[in-house]
């Protein structure tokens, strides 16, 4: 067979890219190019950019056709993308080339860059893990996609008033979105509510018919993903909910308008917000449907491509592999049931086979309260036939554990798909794990709790399925796009090869005590920090200097990240200056960011109690600038790519046992940061790697913390009585000192800090805590000794690209190649 050859039309020239612009400025945006803003510029620039994208998209596509290659489908409800114009440049490699041309006609394309909005269709840690593994499967030459929901309006915008948080929507499209593609001729139908009526056919074969159902369209948008160096681009492809016509014809013709029109608007809403992580979320119809929906989307997708291009639905799971990103998209497994059993009319055996080579899950929380459920009232009205499946797969499923371990009705009710201790539910961890091939933790102590904490008994059954896939960040967005000056400085020093292959930066680790080296190593960290102090004196009006240490905190608000540990220490440290006169060693800018969930109150006190801290410290002139406290409001991609290249203390000091794993921590340590940490999810391999000197490390161990919470043996009273820190920082939180304003207002912390039931062990670890920040003091007044240190952070974090992480899952999860290894 010849292979069709794709030629490129649209080349990479500054003359060509200069003429396009010009063309979409006149034809797409119809305004003339004189008058142009610099605005315009920039979405013609983005026009631009996707005409380039699109021809290699579908160069990409006759790629992988051609080759018959399995393909990997990343289900998700969230992706946390952060910007695209820059991250699109900066994977072409035309950048620079983009920034001089700006600049000879007259514009700022940092300006135009910093006018786009960040598309923030996710809430933190889950989302944004989903969109490096894009990036990096483009990278890689690897046919894998994203499938998610395209809300209309993303995570919420944090404003700061009067030091709470208040909420705004994002309308994230209100200027448009330049780089994606809709394609509404690939709309697919989906099925929601009625009810089910059974029968049997003249053969006796049982025959279920879905009756009565609501349909909704699922309209596909696609946006391009570019690998770095340009020559693959996959897409994630983002289903929007549209009322279906022939639904809307019905009511129209019994002459019901205003009724027609009311359904219409409703079913829209099923794609209309992104919730923001909270248990309250689970029991909302909206979400439940919000979840099936991408699921029938993607499948329905998916299983059109592969009829397309194979007859032999046996053969399915050789060509298709989809990940679950956590327990959100894990009707997948009931939804693929469903179409192979009653509309393909396999037998189930088979098809159960099928789904479960096809679908993997990946964990990301060990809390309890994020462990999905939903009544089985609610899936019975919204989706009659998938509870009837799901009976079904747990009557044959419980019928295997019984034959396994016989009597055992404890074992076999933990392992039920069904909670049935009051309101009967079904367990979506339980119902992701039985129906895939694979369940992996995100870290190695993460995935270790995964088996003996969250699925003993399954993992017992079935520990063959079980591994890790320890996290990893992109090092194009998180080094190479967001921090020039050090980007730089790795690329003169040792070759541009690092950016697609991160541990070649191992080779400056012999430049850690290089003098040369390290001067420029610290001026690019110094360009950092003068940026980040101009942006945090413009917005907030606090002065900041560039000499102190910059010891950041940036991470959704949750107890268990215990943001308030580092409030105490602040706290600990103004004491030890004004009531005792003991100034610290160094000066430290302390600079939080973060999101609290609407309804978690505890959360958006800690928010308020941060700025009441600052309030009284940062006026203090008896601190002589020596303590600064900043919340940099509205934490989103496009601001930690900010916040990460200038900090010099990376904050990850979780209870042990309770972060998956963390990729903040990555991106900081990447750019040259120490990390102060508890030995927590990746930190834990990521002081393996660095080097114990070279990490700060406190806190009891996960297995401590466990004994302690198991045993009841936690006392945070004696703590208190026995150490006068820590009586001093609780009694001043106590006494009003901070809330001269509203008295009382932060009791309710030292109370909680005080019972033995507190979960997050605040005070077991606080005084090693201050211990261990004392040493950073020391050590970072020795510059020498210090940026060594950070030197070799970013020397040894190449285990920490996803380059690693997406290698991994292909070899032993997806079996899926690069697709130059295929041609
Ligand atoms: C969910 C919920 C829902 C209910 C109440 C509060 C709450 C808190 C956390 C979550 C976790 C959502 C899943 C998630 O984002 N996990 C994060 O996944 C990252 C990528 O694997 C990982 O690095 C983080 O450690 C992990 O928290």
């Amino acid at each position: 067979m010849t292979k069709r050859r794709f030629t490129l039309k649209k080349k990479n020239d500054r003359k060509s890219l200069a003429a396009d612009i010009c063309d979409h400025v006149v034809f797409s945006l119809s305004k003339e190019v004189d008058n142009a803003t610099e605005h315009d510029i920039g979405k013609a620039l983005a026009l631009s950019m996707r005409d380039r994208l699109v021809e290699r998209m579908m160069m990409t596509r006759d790629r992988f056709r051609e080759a018959k290659a399995k393909r990997m489908y990343y289900f998700s409800i969230e992706y946390l993308l952060g910007r695209c114009l820059g991250n699109t440049l900066c994977n072409m490699e035309l950048l620079s080339e983009c920034e001089e041309m700006f600049k000879d006609i007259g514009y700022d394309l940092d300006e135009v860059r910093e006018s786009e909005r960040d598309p923030a269709l996710g809430n933190g840690g889950l989302g944004r893990l989903a969109a490096c593994f894009l990036d990096s499967l483009a990278t890689l030459d690897m046919p894998g996609c994203g499938y998610g929901i395209h809300y209309e309006y993303g995570l919420f915008r944090q404003s700061i008033q009067d030091g709470c948080q208040k909420e705004l929507a994002d309308y994230w499209m209100a200027d448009g979105m330049p780089m994606e593609i809709a394609r509404p001729d690939q709309a697919v139908m989906i099925p929601l509510y009625g009810r089910v009526e059974n029968s049997i056919l003249p053969n006796g074969e049982y025959l279920p018919m879905w009756m009565d159902w609501e349909d909704i369209i699922g309209v596909p948008y696609d946006i391009p993903i570019v690998g770095y160096g340009g020559k693959t681009v996959n897409y994630l492809r983002l289903f929007a909910a549209r009322a279906s016509q022939s639904f809307d014809m019905e009511i129209f013709n019994h002459g019901d308008y205003i009724r027609a029109v009311q359904r219409k608007i409703e079913s829209e809403m099923v794609t209309k917000v992104l919730y923001p992580s909270e248990s309250v979320s689970f029991g909302k119809e909206l979400r439940l449907v919000q979840e099936y929906f991408l699921v029938a989307c993607g499948l329905r997708d998916i299983t059109r491509r592969f009829s397309a291009q194979n007859k032999n639905f046996e053969e399915f799971a050789d060509y298709v592999v989809i990940q679950l990103n956590d327990t959100h998209p894990a009707l997948t497994v009931v939804e693929l049931m469903r179409y192979l059993v009653d509309e393909k009319r396999i037998k189930w055996g088979t098809a159960w086979e099928i789904t479960q080579a096809t679908c993997a899950y990946t964990n990301h929380t060990l809390l309890p309260e994020a462990l999905e459920c939903w009544s089985v009232d609610l899936l019975e009205k919204v989706l009659p036939r998938h509870l009837q499946l799901i009976y079904e797969i747990n009557s044959r499923f419980l019928d295997g554990v019984k034959k396994k371990y016989a009597d055992d009705v404890e074992k076999i009710r933990r392992m039920s798909l069904f909670e049935e201790d009051g309101k009967k539910e079904v367990r979506m961890a339980n119902l992701a794990v039985i129906g895939s091939h694979s369940v992996n933790g995100v870290s190695e102590l993460h995935s270790d709790l995964v088996k003996r904490r969250l699925f003993p008994d399954f993992y017992e059954m079935n520990p063959e399925k079980f591994n890790n896939k320890t996290n990893g960040v992109t090092p194009r967005r998180w080094l190479l796009k967001s921090n020039p000056p050090l980007a730089q400085l790795l690329t003169d020093s040792v070759g541009k090869k690092w950016i697609t292959d991160l541990s070649e930066l191992k080779k400056i680790e012999k430049y850690a005590t290089d003098t040369e080296f390290r001067k420029k190593f610290i001026a690019a960290k110094r360009k950092n920090k003068i940026v980040l102090s101009d942006f945090i004196r413009s917005t907030l009006d606090i002065k900041v200097s560039p000499d102190s240490i910059f010891d950041i905190h940036a991470k959704r608000i949750h107890e268990y990240k215990r943001q308030l540990l580092n409030v105490l220490h602040i706290i600990h440290m103004y004491l030890e200056m004004i009531d005792h006169g003991r100034e610290p060693f160094c000066a430290r800018t302390f600079i939080f960011a973060g999101k609290a969930a609407p309804g978690y109150w505890e959360a958006k006190q800690i928010i308020k109690l941060i700025h009441s801290v600052g309030e009284v410290i940062n006026k203090d002139k008896r601190t002589k600038g020596l303590i600064k406290v900043a919340f940099t409001p509205d934490y989103r991609v496009s601001l930690a790519e900010k916040i990460i290249p200038a900090c010099d203390l990376s904050e990850q000091i979780s209870t042990a046992g309770t972060e998956a794993s963390g990729t903040g921590n990555m991106k900081f340590a990447m750019n040259g940061a120490l990390t102060i940490g508890t030995l927590d999810g990746a930190n834990v391999e990521m002081r393996e790697e660095v080097g114990a000197e070279n990490f700060y490390l406190f806190g009891l161990r996960q297995e401590e913390v466990e004994n302690l919470l198991v045993t009841g043996s936690y006392h945070p009273r004696g703590i208190y009585e026995k150490s006068p820190e820590v009586r001093q920082v609780l009694d001043a939180l106590r006494s009003n000192r901070f809330s001269p304003k509203d008295p009382g207002m932060f009791s309710w912390i030292v109370d909680k800090l005080l019972m033995d039931n507190e979960q997050y062990l605040h005070l077991a670890d606080f005084v090693e805590y201050i211990e261990t920040q004392k040493i950073v003091d020391r050590e970072y007044a020795d510059p020498a000794l210090w940026n060594k240190k950070a030197i070799l952070n970013t020397a040894r974090m190449g285990k920490f690209s996803t380059d690693r992480t997406m290698r991994e899952y292909a070899r032993d999860i997806w079996n899926i190649k690069a697709l130059k290894d295929l041609e």
